[in-house]
């Protein structure tokens, strides 16, 4: 019967072909001639041995075959599922985890009935067959006619065995430790009966595949919450109920963008699962110490990198406080809890000392279990909410969830949220852990006597405190001002005795560095720019101190103030603050790099200011403000009709042109949005605020940082996500700026309406729906050409899709916008359903409270 596969030179070369391809070039030939013949199809009755492997097509990512994990123990060999694109190896999936292989060749077969089974030794029949270490246990299910099971490896890492009526075993139904994308995680399947556990098992160590001691799954009672569990029963870790959007113990907004989310399915049941963006390779692995780690490769360094982790705080621990107190993260990682209000600890010895799991117990009695004296809620903010929550299926909205609580003395506390209604929870409230960001209110039940109390004592306290501190900051303050002058007053002493034969250009304001700043060459109209060095002094007189009623607003990093120069020459003054976070290298970045750019859309740049800690930039005045200011306010927003909303439209692109193409230097401006757009007397829009704003070298074209900045509800998703920012997420940004001035709503007002789409998503479903008139704003239905706007908005559409690679660039969009008759490609849906909400944070600390991944919901948060 059966044919040996490979085994041969050209395999074994293959099985090591992933690294050193660019290394070797003549060994890379030999692998690409015998991957040319590898095949990704194990068919019945054939066997894989050896070095042989299987390689997923048409991407050769995945790779299946035997492997020595321990290199100490070259002997002991697995079958498994593994990276072929990554080295070192990674290995997503084992089969024989249980019981190595230790012959010289063990082998795997597919049977006649399509069952795989893993021997420890040749596969073609001896007098004595070789032990079975492991099989797919699929012969019980053999209703499929002979002859025609293939075994295939997927390109998504999923090793199937297929008969002729569909999929008879798949390895993504068996788990090992690891979560690939596309893997379906069954919460319940109705009328199925008891189901196999779905559980991702640690491995025992990093070189010993065998089952460990942690697993994480899903509650078997259906509370919708993912816990790992040690030794089989102790909680180690939850991840919180699931709100609709998101787990409540997991804010990282980046996990549901990657399409988190629960679906259901006729056969299947309800599932959660998940689909990587195209971007990156990507997995889950429950680690031997029992953590789950998400790791991700992003193309610029080809290396995994853990992106995400828990538990990874003493907090994230399950229970650390016990009952009925909330664990807040001090520093390091080290919990620190406090009882509940209207609780104490149960052993206070032993809590004092540091000993928390005996937990707290109530000090007054609630009302009703006393008299009948009234009980009341006190909603305790930003937490992941208590284990086994019930779900009060009977009540329809916040009042009924109230009551429902109220009337039940065993009931301490609930919430209600629309996209899951009613939880509540008994009077044990065990694991509540206070978020830094992003968790939910509780409402905690207290008697009235309680909540009473808080009223009275702690309305003098806090009067009482802000009197204190106030006080303080004020002595403060004036201390500070005073160590300023002194040393400000040394500073421009020394500078004059050094700089005297500048003193005369000094005394007139300007000092010209045009010698050191000097770029000529990039001035659009050949007219020779220099960039203005203005002293202190003189910028305080022109901004009458940087006093109130001269500011203008405050911009990324600092206020804005308005100032009068002697000559009349009116300029937007920009103070950086001291602990911006722009340090010395952004504002020098932001100085070269606005000095350079002069355009008829762009604001310019006069002068600068450095002096002692004092870091100013210079802007020509721009006295009509910022286009937020006239496109969100109700009483404005009719001086902008339709014309000049489009000039605005075409004004930013050609910014935006000169930005990413004329200006030699190939800018992305990172935070393109309406309030960054300001207005000159004549409404001409000019884009500002180059504080992020970066430049490209050469050939580049895209750009990796982990430091994300930006405000969500612009930002594109591969920038959200992974950093990766190129020139086409200012058009990103650009199209969702196009909707705002079509619309007159910000986008960020989206936030917990409309379905929770996004304004890229709700603008698609309109337009899709041939409702694109419904998105226009009304201030401007009248004076508008339809068609105009129309086609305005789909070409928003256009640049808002997900993927940066079908956005249009800049001058295509150009294009588009000044022809009116040119077809438009369709517009593709958007899959991720991001909520914007200004935020300016690192890529580790993106909590937020608003996460969205769409409509889908899940109800079935009952049992527990
Ligand atoms: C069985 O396979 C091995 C290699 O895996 C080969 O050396 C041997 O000749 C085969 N035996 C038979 C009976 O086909
Ligand atoms: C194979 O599956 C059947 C039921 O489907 C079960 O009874 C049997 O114990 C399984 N065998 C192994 C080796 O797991
Ligand atoms: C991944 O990208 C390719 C080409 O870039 C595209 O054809 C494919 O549809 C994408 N897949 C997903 C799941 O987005
Ligand atoms: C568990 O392992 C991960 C990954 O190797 C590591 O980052 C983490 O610090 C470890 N946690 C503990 C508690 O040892
Ligand atoms: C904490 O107290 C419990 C009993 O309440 C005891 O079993 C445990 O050993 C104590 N832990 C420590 C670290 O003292
Ligand atoms: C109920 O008991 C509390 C103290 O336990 C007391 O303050 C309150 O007045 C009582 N209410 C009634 C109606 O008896
Ligand atoms: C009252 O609360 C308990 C949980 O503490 C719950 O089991 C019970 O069903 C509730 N009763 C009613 C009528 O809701
Ligand atoms: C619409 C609007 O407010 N336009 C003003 C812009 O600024 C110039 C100069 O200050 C004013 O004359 C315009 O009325």
């Amino acid at each position: 019967m059966g044919r040996e596969l490979g085994g041969g030179g050209g395999a074994r070369c293959c099985s090591m072909a992933s690294s050193p391809q660019r290394l070797f070039p003549l060994l890379a030939w030999l692998c690409s001639v015998a991957v040319a013949g590898a095949t990704d199809t194990l068919r019945q009755g054939e066997s894989l041995s050896g070095a042989a492997t299987l390689v997923s097509s048409p991407s050769g990512v995945f790779e299946v075959g035997f492997f020595a994990p321990d290199t100490n123990l070259p002997s002991r060999l697995y079958l498994g599922i593994w990276y072929r694109v990554i080295s070192p190896r990674t290995v997503v999936w084992v089969a024989n985890r249980a019981a190595a292989a230790t012959s010289a060749s063990p082998s795997l077969t597919l049977t006649d009935t399509g069952e795989l089974r893993v021997l420890d030794g040749a596969a073609n029949g001896t007098a004595t067959p070789a032990p079975l270490l492991w099989s797919s246990n699929t012969s019980s299910r053999a209703s499929v006619p002979r002859g025609s099971y293939s075994a295939a490896i997927q390109d998504s890492g999923s090793l199937q065995v297929r008969g002729e009526d569909g999929v008879l075993w798949d390895s993504f139904w068996h788990p090992t430790d690891t979560m690939l994308s596309g893997m379906r995680i069954p919460v319940f399947a109705p009328g199925r009966g008891p189901v196999e556990r779905f559980l991702f098992t640690s491995w025992a160590s990093e070189t010993d595949p065998s089952p460990g001691r942690y697993a994480l799954g899903l509650d078997p009672h259906n509370s919708g919450q993912a816990y790992i569990w040690k030794d089989g029963n102790v909680i180690i870790w939850r991840s919180g109920q699931w709100t609709g959007q998101n787990f409540v113990g997991i804010p990282w907004r980046p996990l549901y963008m990657y399409g988190y989310k629960p679906a259901n399915d006729p056969v299947l049941g309800q599932y959660y699962t998940y689909t990587a963006t195209n971007t990156s390779l990507q997995r889950f692995v429950v680690v031997p110490n029992g953590t789950d780690v998400c790791y991700m490769v992003k193309k610029s360094s080809q290396k995994w990198e853990t992106v995400w982790m828990q538990p990874s705080n003493e907090c994230e621990y399950y229970a650390t406080c016990g009952a009925n107190a909330k664990c807040t993260v001090v520093q390091d990682g080290k919990a620190k809890c406090t009882c509940l209000k209207g609780f104490q600890p149960k052993l206070l010895d032993r809590w004092n000392a540091g000993n928390w799991s005996q937990g707290c117990i109530r000090s007054p009695p609630l009302g009703c279990q006393v008299n009948q004296s009234g009980d009341g809620f006190l909603a305790i903010g930003n937490v992941k909410w208590p284990d086994f929550s019930y779900w009060v299926s009977t009540v329809a909205d916040e009042t009924g969830c109230r009551t429902a609580c109220q009337n039940n003395c065993s009931c301490g506390a609930y919430v209600y949220l629309t996209t899951i209604g009613c939880l509540a929870w008994g009077n044990e409230l065990i694991d509540i852990y206070e978020l830094p960001s992003g968790g939910y209110n509780l409402n905690l039940k207290l008697p009235a006597s309680e909540l009473r109390e808080h009223h009275a004592i702690w309305k003098i306290a806090t009067i009482v405190s802000v009197v204190v501190l106030f006080v303080l900051v004020a002595c403060l303050v004036l201390w500070w001002q005073r160590g300023r002058n002194i040393k400000a007053d040394a500073v421009h002493r020394s500078w004059r005795s050094r700089h005297s034969s500048t003193q005369s250009q000094q005394t007139s304001g300007m000092l010209d560095i045009s010698q050191s700043i000097r770029f000529n060459d990039e001035v659009e109209d050949g007219k020779s720019h220099e960039l203005k060095v203005y002293s202190l002094d003189r910028i305080r007189a022109a901004t009458c101190n940087f006093c109130d009623s001269n500011k203008l607003g405050a911009g990324g990093f600092g206020p804005v103030y308005m100032g009068k120069l002697p000559g009349g020459e009116e300029v937007a003054v920009k103070r950086l603050c001291r602990n911006s976070g722009q340090g010395l290298e952004e504002f020098k970045n932001e100085v070269l790099l606005i000095a350079k750019l002069q355009h008829r859309n762009l604001v310019r740049l006069l002068g600068c200011c450095i002096q002692g800690e004092e870091k100013i930039l210079v802007y020509e005045y721009m006295p009509n403000k910022s286009l937020d200011a006239f496109l969100f306010n109700p009483e404005k927003q009719g001086l902008l009709d339709w014309k000049k909303r489009f000039d605005i439209i075409e004004g930013i692109a050609r910014g935006l042109l000169y930005l990413h193409r004329d200006s030699r230097l190939r800018v992305v401006h990172r935070d393109l949005k309406a309030s960054n757009i300001l207005l000159d007397a004549d409404m001409n829009p000019k884009i500002s605020d180059f504080g992020m704003a970066r430049m490209f070298g050469g050939d580049q074209n895209q750009f990796n940082t982990n430091r994300v900045v930006g405000t969500f509800g612009y930002m594109s998703p591969e920038y959200a996500m992974e950093g990766i920012f190129s020139v086409k997420s200012d058009i990103y940004s650009f199209g969702v700026l196009i909707l705002e001035i079509i619309t007159g709503k910000r986008a960020v007002s989206f936030h917990g309406q409309q379905d929770s789409l996004n304004i890229g998503g709700y603008a698609w479903r309109q337009w899709n729906e041939d409702k694109g008139e419904e998105l226009i704003d009304p201030m401007i239905r009248a004076s508008c050409l339809i068609r105009q706007v129309l086609r305005c908005i789909h070409i928003a559409l256009l640049c808002v899709q997900d993927h940066a690679d079908e956005r249009p660039d800049i001058p295509t969009v150009i294009l588009m916008l000044s022809s009116d008759s040119s077809r438009l490609p369709n517009p593709r849906p958007p899959t991720l359903m991001l909520r914007g909400r200004d935020v300016e944070t690192s890529k580790s600390s993106e909590n937020e409270q608003s996460h969205s991944i769409g409509t889908v919901s899940m109800t079935q948060l009952h049992g527990r």
